[in-house]
């Protein structure tokens, strides 16, 4: 009748809509080795919320079991919040968009022996047929592939202290000016070098909103000593701010960073002391690279005796309700 006409209608010009943005802002919408979930697929076909969800964070960013519970939690914060969730990752070389439980637990077992997979890595990750855990930058890029797009995750990296002369810039700002992806995350921690990060965003031109507060959080914390360039307080208000760079064609991301919230942040504070003596620790080491981040996160860890991993259990399981309803917001402003 009219109204199953309409709807088809409504699907043939999501579409069309799709298939120019993607060519528009450089991502093609399939390509081989691109497995999209069948659960994950029809959402998309529909115009229903779907949230990405990285893997770096399961395989380097906690430890086992902590990480799978984690993963599968945040999963069901997903739903629950009425998005369907796809965690990302490489499964022997095929890019997965929506992992089953059993290749998230594939991850999670195999913790640091997995690859830590960002864009750069991404080619050998396929061609050699490997298993890959994909950073915030790849999941980005696989994210925008399929046509997702909103990403909920724990920290994004950024420009690392020292990172003037090292140039370790993490490709997760790069990847942000040019992938259209909106990343729901709780900011950039203070391992990291955090006004370079802004000026480097601005750079990229990716718009960085703190969600309900003035002030960027620091992932641990709710302050970082920087002024979000802006502000938005509601799940709606996100979802336009990202609407209006799709609409406007900027081909670039966007960062939400959401405050940990108050009752965990405390845990959060004694985390920031640990901070200062893993960049000391690092230093010395001679730490370079990709190794970088992990290392820090695992002495910052084993230095709190977990309270950190309780703070990033805590701030991501809340980040996946607000990215959820952001996602949620979108799909209605794009119906
Ligand atoms: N920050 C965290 N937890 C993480 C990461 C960052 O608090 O797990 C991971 C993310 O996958 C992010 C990556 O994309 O580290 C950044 O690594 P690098 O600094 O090497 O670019
Ligand atoms: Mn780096």
């Amino acid at each position: 009748g009219g109204a199953s006409q309409a709807r088809a209608a409504r699907r043939e010009r999501r579409k069309q809509r799709a298939l120019l943005l993607a060519s528009e802002q450089g991502s093609s919408v399939m390509f081989p080795g691109l497995t999209v979930a069948p659960e994950v697929a029809a959402a998309l076909r529909e115009g229903r919320a779907v949230v990405a969800l990285e893997s770096t964070i399961i395989s380097h960013g906690m430890p086992y079991p902590q990480n799978l519970e984690t993963a599968l939690e945040v999963e069901a914060r997903v739903r629950a919040g009425g998005a369907v969730p796809a965690t990302i990752a490489i499964i022997g070389g095929r890019c997965c968009v929506g992992l089953s439980k059993e290749q998230i637990e594939r991850i999670a077992r195999g913790g640091s022996a997995v690859q830590k997979v960002s864009r750069r890595d991404l080619p050998l990750a396929v061609a050699s047929g490997a298993d890959g855990a994909t950073t915030v930058s790849a999941t980005m890029l696989l994210a925008a592939r399929a046509g997702i797009r909103v990403f909920v995750t724990g920290g994004i990296g950024g420009v690392h202290r020292g990172g003037e002369s090292s140039m370790d810039v993490s490709a997760d700002l790069t990847e942000l000016g040019r992938t259209p992806v909106a990343v729901i995350c709780a900011g950039a921690k203070s391992v990291l070098d955090i006004p370079r990060t802004l000026e480097y965003l601005e750079t990229q031109g990716v718009p960085v909103a703190a969600f309900g507060a003035d002030e960027l959080p620091a992932f641990f914390t709710r302050h970082s000593g920087c002024k979000a360039p802006c502000r938005v307080d509601t799940p709606r208000e996100a979802a336009a701010l990202f609407k209006a760079s799709l609409d406007l064609r900027l081909g670039c991301g966007a960062v939400v960073a959401v405050p940990i919230p108050a009752e965990h942040e405390a845990a959060g504070r004694e985390v920031e002391a640990a901070i200062a003596e893993a960049l000391r620790e690092a230093e010395r080491r001679g730490i370079r690279g990709a190794a970088v981040t992990p290392f820090l996160l695992e002495r910052i860890r084993s230095t709190t005796g977990g309270k950190s991993l309780d703070a990033n259990v805590a701030l991501v399981k809340h980040n996946a309700g607000v990215g959820a309803a952001i996602a949620a917001e979108l799909a209605a402003l794009e119906a």
